[in-house]
C-alpha cells in the first residue's frame, strides 16, 4: 500500500513512528513542511526534515522531540563567547554536522531534495522524506508589539518569544514562486491513502499545502486523504497551534480545524475521545468521523491511531 503523509515536525514524526508499526509493509513517503528552515551562521538549517529524519532513524532527543539525543553545545558555546548570535536558537555539536552537510551539499549545487536523500542514506528513516519543495519558502508570522506592526521568522515568534504575543498573520513567504520538489506530485497521484498527521494545521500541514499545485493535487487525488486532530479538549497537544489558528481566524476545536481543511480536501478526520461530541458537527461538514483516542502516549497508542485513521480511509476509500 502506497502511504503519503504530509508532515511538520514533533507531532508528524511520532506519527510517522506509529503508523510504521501499523503499516510495517506499507510504502511511506513524506512530503516535509520547510517553512520552519532558518539560516544561521552561514548555515541552512531544516527543523522538520531533521526530526523526522532523526525520530524515525533512531537519534532524536526523544524528551525533547527535536534535536539529537546526547548532544553537548561546544560550539554554541564558542559562537557566545565570539559574540555571534543568536543564543535563542538551540543548536548542537551533533546537528550542526548535519547542517554544514547540507550546506556544502547545497553550494555544490545539489536540490534540497537530493540532499535530503543523501543525509537519509546514513538514517534510514524507513519513509521516503521528500521536501514540500527545493525553494525556499520561509513563514513569517506578522506580530504587533507597542503598537508598531512587526514580521518574525516562525523560530523567532516560536523559539524565542514563545509564541508569547498575538500572531496578526502567518506568512509563507516565497510560497507562491515555489514548486513541488521532484515526486511530491507524482506520490500523491499514485498513493492508496493521504494522511494529514497531528502536525500544526497553519505552519506545517498549511505550509506544504501553500505551495502550488500541492493543495491542488490532494483535493484531486483518487486516494482517500484522512487526518487526525491536532487539537484535544479545545486545545493544542503541545506547542503553538491555537496562535496560529487564531491568526487564520480559526478557532482552536477539533472540529473548526476540519472544517478549515473542508471536505474538498479532506474525506475523513479522527477527533479525540473528549471530544466526540464534534462528531455530529464534523460529518455535518461532510466530512467522516470517528472519536478515537488520539494521544501519542507511545509508539502502540500512535499505532493503534495510525490503524483507526488507515480503517477510516477504507471506508472513505
Ligand atoms: P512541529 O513542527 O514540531 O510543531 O510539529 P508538527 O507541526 O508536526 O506537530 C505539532 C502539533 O502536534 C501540535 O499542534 C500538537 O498539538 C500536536 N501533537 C503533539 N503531540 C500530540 C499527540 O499526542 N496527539 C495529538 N492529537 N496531537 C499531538
Ligand atoms: N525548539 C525550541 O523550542 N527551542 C530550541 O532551541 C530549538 C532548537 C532547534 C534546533 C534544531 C531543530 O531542528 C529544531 C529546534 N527546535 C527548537 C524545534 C523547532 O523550533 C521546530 O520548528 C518546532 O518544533 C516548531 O516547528
Ligand atoms: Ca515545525
Amino acid at each position: 500500500m502506497r502511504i503519503v503523509v504530509l508532515a511538520g515536525g514533533i507531532g508528524g514524526a511520532r506519527f510517522l513512528r506509529g503508523l510504521k508499526k501499523a503499516a510495517p509493509d506499507a510504502e511511506i513517503t513524506v512530503v516535509g513542511n520547510t517553512g520552519d528552515d532558518i539560516h544561521l551562521f552561514g548555515l541552512k538549517v531544516c527543523p522538520d526534515l531533521d526530526t523526522v529524519m532523526y525520530t524515525l532513524g533512531g537519534g532524536i532527543d526523544e524528551e525533547q522531540g527535536w534535536g539529537r539525543e546526547g548532544e553537548s553545545f561546544t560550539v554554541k558555546e564558542e559562537l557566545a563567547a565570539y559574540g555571534v548570535g543568536p543564543e535563542w536558537f538551540g543548536l548542537g555539536d551533533r546537528d550542526f554536522a548535519t547542517h554544514i552537510v547540507r550546506t556544502q551539499m547545497l553550494g555544490a549545487g545539489y536540490p534540497l531534495s537530493a540532499v535530503t536523500e543523501a543525509l537519509c542514506a546514513r538514517w534510514r528513516p524507513g519513509v521516503r522524506l521528500l521536501p514540500m519543495s527545493d525553494d525556499r519558502v520561509e513563514t513569517h508570522v506578522a506580530i504587533e508589539v507597542d503598537g508598531e506592526q512587526r514580521a518574525v521568522h516562525f523560530q523567532e515568534y516560536w523559539v524565542k518569544m514563545r509564541a508569547s504575543v498575538p500572531a496578526r498573520a502567518v506568512v509563507p513567504v516565497g510560497a507562491e514562486q515555489a514548486t513541488p520538489a521532484p515526486g511530491v506530485l507524482e506520490a500523491i497521484a499514485d498513493a492508496d491513502v493521504i494522511l494529514f498527521p497531528p502536525s500544526n494545521p497553519v505552519v506545517s500541514i498549511g505550509t506544504i499545502l501553500a505551495v502550488p499545485g500541492i493543495r491542488e493535487a490532494v483535493a484531486a487525488a483518487s486516494a482517500p486523504v484522512v487526518g487526525l486532530s491536532p487539537i484535544v479538549g479545545d486545545a493544542p497537544v503541545r506547542g503553538m497551534a491555537d496562535k496560529v489558528l487564531a491568526a487564520v481566524g480559526v478557532e482552536s476545536t477539533a472540529a473548526a480545524v476540519a472544517r478549515h481543511y473542508g471536505s474538498g480536501l479532506v474525506d475523513g478526520w479522527l477527533v479525540d475521545t473528549v471530544d466526540a461530541g464534534a462528531v455530529a458537527d464534523v460529518e455535518a461538514a461532510g466530512i467522516r468521523c470517528r472519536a478515537v483516542p488520539l494521544m501519542m502516549t507511545d509508539v502502540d497508542a500512535t499505532a493503534a491511531m495510525a490503524r483507526e485513521a488507515l480503517a477510516l480511509a477504507a471506508e472513505a476509500g
